[in-house]
């Protein structure tokens, strides 16, 4: 792995419930007082979003303006750590911000074929058009796929918030829409998805694999899988969403969801995917600190960091 810096989105505007702008900063105090390797006082570029406001204005995609502000500094963020030849290791408040991490690769390395794999619980193949609660940190893929779907009984979005969402689609200096294509998106652990958004997985042949899978394969293939539907792109985006843990160990997020991955499943995983060549960012997502005292969800993912990057 080459030498990190870390970017801290410290944004929960696209989350229902409030706090996960304080995971970065909880993670960073832990990862800071343990010795791990790459990241322990590691140069922390923050994006804060304290001055920004929440906005009622549009249910469809609720703060849509603070999210797009804060994604447009991100962008910048993550570019400059990649001009420096440096590894940008993102920690997100909440999963809208995947959306920056996707744009400002895609931005900087417009001419490459970018590959995702986005561990997680959840779809978040949502647009404005399908959303039932209007939450952005379900719709981060539909902006990087440039999803315009329109769905049956498609919600009424007003023209302004269509406005904005297309700003968010087309996030990064360039304009470039879309950043990805479907073929070359992987979902790992995907188990709690809405009707359109499984109508979008199937019509656009979207490659996702259930917790079914991971014990009916073992994670090992599952990740062998993966590799090879990217096989094609050029590069690779992970994004990490801890809600893809079990709830045993991961309760302190905004959305836990039963029967996610183990601790060492987890680790297996993560571990191969920072360190392969093709990886160029990693995002670790959806930390609450607000939520779970009796197991924090900043120690399990400083734990599982700890052992991901040892030796690596
Ligand atoms: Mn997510």
């Amino acid at each position: 792995m080459r030498s990190v810096e870390i970017i801290t989105i410290e944004s929960d505007f696209g989350a229902g419930k409030k706090g996960a702008k304080l995971g970065p900063q909880a993670l960073i105090s832990l990862i800071n007082k343990q010795n791990i390797p790459f990241l322990s006082n590691a140069n922390n570029l923050r994006i804060v979003a304290d001055d920004l406001e929440e906005n009622t204005e549009h249910p469809f995609n609720k703060n849509i303006e603070s999210i797009y502000e804060v994604q447009q500094l991100a962008v910048d963020a993550i570019e400059k750590v990649l001009t420096k030849n440096l590894f940008p290791f993102i920690i997100s408040g909440d999963h809208s911000n995947g959306c920056a991490g996707i744009s400002a690769i895609k931005n900087f390395y417009s001419e490459k074929r970018i590959g995702i794999v986005w561990i997680d619980a959840h779809a978040d193949l949502h647009s404005p058009y399908s959303t039932p609660s209007g939450n952005m940190h379900g719709m981060p893929l539909a902006a990087a796929l440039a999803v315009n779907d329109l769905v049956e009984d498609a919600n009424e979005v007003d023209e302004e918030s269509i406005k904005l969402w297309q700003n968010l689609v087309h996030l990064g200096s360039k304009n470039i829409a879309p950043k990805v294509l479907p073929s070359d998106l992987v979902f790992i652990d995907l188990r709690d998805f809405e009707e359109d958004e499984e109508i979008l997985l199937n019509n656009k042949n979207i490659t996702f694999f259930t917790p079914q899978t991971r014990i009916e394969i073992g994670i090992e293939a599952v990740l062998n899988k993966t590799l090879a539907q990217l096989e094609a792109c050029d590069l690779i985006y992970v994004s990490f969403d801890v809600d893809s843990l079990d709830p045993n160990i991961s309760i302190g997020t905004g959305t836990p969801v039963a029967n996610g991955m183990s601790e060492n499943e987890a680790v297996f995983l993560l571990k191969a995917l920072i360190n392969h060549p093709k990886t160029v960012a990693f995002e670790i997502t959806e930390i609450n600190p607000l939520l779970d005292r009796e197991k924090p969800m900043e120690e399990v993912a400083a734990r599982i960091l700890g052992k991901v990057l040892s030796n690596s």
